[in-house]
């Protein structure tokens, strides 16, 4: 009886993992089973400002100012190239600082020390083999060798150190305060812009489908609808901020990174010397459909860009005064 009993209570202890990982299978699926639920809820709200776009954009009949022509993207510039070992062309000043640290000092650098340290174990791989060299050396000091290989790293890294901390106080250098304030918003799974400093409210971003991109002559899967318009020329600061999760918005060619936290407000200052296209993704894992939210940002000329402002029904800087103090309204709103 009592082996019976044994093993009936053995066959119960043998089965409950396998319950119990079944239980939490369940769990997962129902978790699945919500996640639909919740991007239906998301959708909706995506819909909604999307509806907000067209009208934004059906208001120029109002202010009477069209809006410039949607530019073309120029091949190899704010865009990666098939092939492209190096870093974009850069198109602002930190971005030539960081690409000359990057081709001029550091991969040289890493790749001479790479060769010697190679050719050195070769060398003594070779030479002090046990057939050619039966009797091993017992030196266990030389103070010349050791001073060089202390002192020659150490004037290595300072070199390294000078202009290295010098680009990272640049890339955190706020904004002079005439810059223009643009608020980039990380969605999932597309970008929201706003200009209080115009009073344009918040359009969105959505990527470009393949058929639309050819047509277009972009980059599929890097050009999406409505671009983020910059002046060129002039100093802009970008508050970079996550509703849902945490995104980056990146921007290669204009060394622009920045996560995008919800509940944050991150800053990042950015000086596009010349008009163009630049292309960027988000570069933070942030979900089913990370890879299909791209960026572009399409520098304009300072007057062409104040046309856009006109275009879209918001008013000029300096002029948006009285509608700047409804902003932060809508702004706490959004977070
Ligand atoms: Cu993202």
């Amino acid at each position: 009886m009592k082996t019976v009993k044994s093993l009936v209570l053995a066959g119960l202890l043998a089965l409950m993992p396998a319950l119990a990982l079944n239980g939490s299978a369940l769990a997962q699926d129902n978790s699945v089973a919500a996640a639909p639920a919740a991007d239906n809820a998301a959708a909706p709200a995506e819909s909604a400002s999307n509806a907000t776009a067209p009208t934004a954009e059906a208001a120029p009949a109002a202010p009477k100012v069209a809006a410039p022509p949607r530019m073309k993207p120029t091949e190899g510039i704010g865009m990666p190239m098939p092939g492209e070992i190096t870093l974009q062309k850069q198109f602002s000043p930190t971005g030539h600082t960081a690409r000359w640290l990057h081709d001029v000092l550091l991969l040289p650098l890493i790749t001479i020390i790479s060769v010697f340290v190679l050719i050195l174990m070769l060398y003594v791989m070779w030479r002090y083999r046990r057939s050619a060299n039966p009797v091993p050396s017992k030196t266990s000091h030389n103070t010349l060798i050791e001073v060089i290989w202390t002192v020659l790293p150490v004037v290595i890294l300072l070199i390294v150190a000078v202009p290295s901390i010098g680009l990272l106080a640049d890339q955190y250098k706020p904004a002079p305060k005439d810059a223009l304030t643009v608020k980039v918003t990380g969605y999932q799974w597309y970008w929201g812009y706003e200009y209080p400093d115009n009073a344009i409210p918040e359009y969105v971003s959505n990527l470009l489908p393949e058929d639309k991109a050819k047509a277009n002559g972009e980059p599929y899967l890097l050009a999406p609808d409505n671009r983020l318009v910059l002046p060129a020329g002039r100093p802009v600061k970008l508050i970079i901020t996550g509703a849902d999760v945490i995104h980056a918005f990146a921007v290669p060619s204009l060394w622009l990174k920045m996560d995008a936290v919800p509940g944050r407000l991150n800053e990042k200052s950015v000086f596009i010397e010349k008009p163009g296209v630049y292309y960027g993704q988000c570069s933070e894992l942030c979900g089913a459909r990370h890879g299909f939210m791209p960026i572009a940002i399409e520098a304009l000329p300072p007057e062409q860009f104040d046309q856009w402002v006109l275009s879209q029904g918001g008013s000029l800087k300096g002029a948006a005064e009285k509608t700047a103090q409804a902003a932060p309204a809508a702004t706490e709103k959004k977070i």
